[in-house]
C-alpha cells in the first residue's frame, strides 16, 4: 500500500492532492468498538497493552479514512511517570492524589526517561509505525495545561490555584515550567525516534491567560520547547482553545503548524499569524450533531478560507463528543477530500 503523506506535506506548506484531515479525539467513546474495549480495560490499562493500544489508534483511521493517526494515550501519562499520582476517571478527566503546592513538590518530580519509564508507549509507536500507511502524530500536553491539572488536582473552571502560584510564587512556577518543558522535549524526541512523524503540543487551557501573562509566564518555555524540536525531522503543531488573543504572541514561536479553535475564522487567524505557518482546524465540534446540510455549509466555508494558501489541515476546533455518529465523521472526511481535490484541480 502506498504511503499517504498529504498531512506531512500540508504541515510543510507543500502542495497536496487533497486537504488532509484528522480529528482530535478520533479514538473515543463515540465508537462502539472503543466502548467495547473500555468495558474490559481502563484508559491507563489500554496504554499498558501495546497491541490493544495500537488497535484503538488504528480503528478510526480505517473507519474514517483520515490522513493521520494520533497515538492513543493521554497527556497525563508521562506526568504519572514523573511521580504524580494520577488516575483518569472516565467521562471526567484526570484526578491527582498529591497536587503540587510548593517548591519541594516541584523538586521531587523525576526526569522522564521515555524508554525506561514508558516502554509500552514506545512499543505501541513502533507497532504503529509498521502498520500505518498514514503519518502517526505523537503528542504531549503543554506545560501550562499539565501544570493546571498538577496544581488544581483535576479539571478546573477558573484555574485560580494555578494562577495563584504563577503570580505569588513565580520562582516555583518557573521551576515547574522548566521541569515540564524538559520532559516534553525529551518525550517528543523519543516518540519521533520510535516512529512518530509529527508532534502536537496540546495547550487546551492556555486561553485562560491574557497575552501579557502568557508572554511573561509561559512563552519562554514554549519557545525553548519549539526551538529544541526544530531539528528533529518531524513537524510541530501547537493547539489550544480560546486562543484568539494569544495568536499575536504565538506567531513569534518557531512552530510549524498552529491549531485554531472555532471562535476565530481561519482568515482572521491567517491575518494574525502571517503566512509562515500552516493552519489546522477549526469546525465547531458541536456542529457534528447538526443536520448534514449545516455541517457541509460550515465545512465548505472553512475549506475555502483554509485553502487560500498552501499549508492547511482540516480538523475540529476541539475533540469529538461521545454523542457524535461515526457515519457523520466518515461523510465529513469524504466531503473534505472530494471538495478540496476538485478545487485544487481547477
Ligand atoms: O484520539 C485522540 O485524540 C488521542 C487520545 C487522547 C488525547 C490526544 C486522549 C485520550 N487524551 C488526549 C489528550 C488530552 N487529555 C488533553 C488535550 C486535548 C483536549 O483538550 O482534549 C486533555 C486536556 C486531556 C485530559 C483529559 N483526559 C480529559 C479532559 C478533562 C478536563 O479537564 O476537562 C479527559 C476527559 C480525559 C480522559 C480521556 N483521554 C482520552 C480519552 C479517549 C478520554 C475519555 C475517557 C475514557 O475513555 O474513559
Amino acid at each position: 500500500m502506498t504511503f499517504n503523506d498529504n498531512f506531512l506535506r500540508a504541515c510543510r506548506k507543500e502542495p497536496v492532492d487533497h486537504v488532509p484531515v484528522w480529528y482530535m479525539r478520533q479514538a473515543g467513546r463515540y465508537q462502539p468498538e472503543y466502548r467495547k474495549v473500555r468495558e474490559k480495560y481502563s484508559l491507563m490499562e489500554i496504554c499498558e497493552l501495546p497491541e490493544v493500544c495500537a488497535e484503538v489508534t488504528l480503528l478510526p483511521v480505517r473507519q474514517l479514512n483520515t490522513d493521520a493517526a494520533i497515538l492513543f494515550s493521554d497527556i497525563m501519562i508521562p506526568v504519572k511517570a514523573m511521580g504524580i499520582d494520577v488516575d483518569i476517571k472516565g467521562g471526567y478527566g484526570p484526578v491527582i492524589a498529591n497536587p503540587i503546592k510548593e517548591a519541594a513538590d516541584v523538586q521531587r518530580l523525576r526526569d522522564l526517561d521515555p524508554e525506561a519509564d514508558l516502554p509500552k508507549t514506545m512499543d505501541t509507536i513502533r507497532i504503529l509505525h509498521r502498520e500505518l500507511n498514514v503519518p502517526l502524530i505523537g503528542f504531549a500536553g503543554a506545560p501550562f495545561t499539565l501544570a493546571s491539572y498538577m496544581i488544581e488536582g483535576g479539571p478546573s473552571k477558573n484555574y485560580y490555584k494555578t494562577k495563584q502560584m504563577m503570580y505569588a510564587a513565580p520562582e516555583v512556577w518557573n521551576a515547574l515550567m522548566d521541569k515540564l518543558g524538559d520532559m516534553i522535549i525529551t518525550y517528543m524526541k523519543a516518540q519521533v525516534k520510535a516512529g512518530a512523524q509529527a508532534v502536537q503540543i496540546f495547550d487546551s487551557w492556555i486561553g485562560s491567560l491574557s497575552p501579557s501573562d502568557y508572554r511573561r509566564y509561559v512563552f519562554p518555555t514554549m519557545k525553548k520547547i519549539f526551538e529544541a524540536l526544530k531539528g528533529i525531522g518531524a513537524p510541530t503543531i501547537y493547539f489550544g482553545i480560546n486562543t484568539g488573543e494569544l495568536l499575536s504572541v504565538w506567531k513569534e514561536l518557531p512552530v510549524d503548524v498552529i491549531g485554531v479553535d472555532w471562535r476565530v475564522p481561519l482568515d482572521s487567524a491567517r491575518a494574525r499569524v502571517g503566512s509562515d505557518f500552516a493552519l489546522q482546524g477549526n469546525l465547531d465540534p458541536a456542529l457534528l450533531l447538526a443536520p448534514w446540510d449545516v455541517i457541509e455549509r460550515n465545512a465548505k466555508e472553512i475549506l475555502d478560507m483554509g485553502m487560500a494558501q498552501p499549508g492547511y489541515i482540516f480538523n475540529l476546533g476541539h475533540g469529538v463528543f461521545p454523542e457524535v455518529k461515526g457515519e457523520t465523521l466518515q461523510k465529513l472526511t469524504e466531503f473534505v477530500h472530494q471538495y478540496s481535490s476538485s478545487k485544487l484541480k481547477r
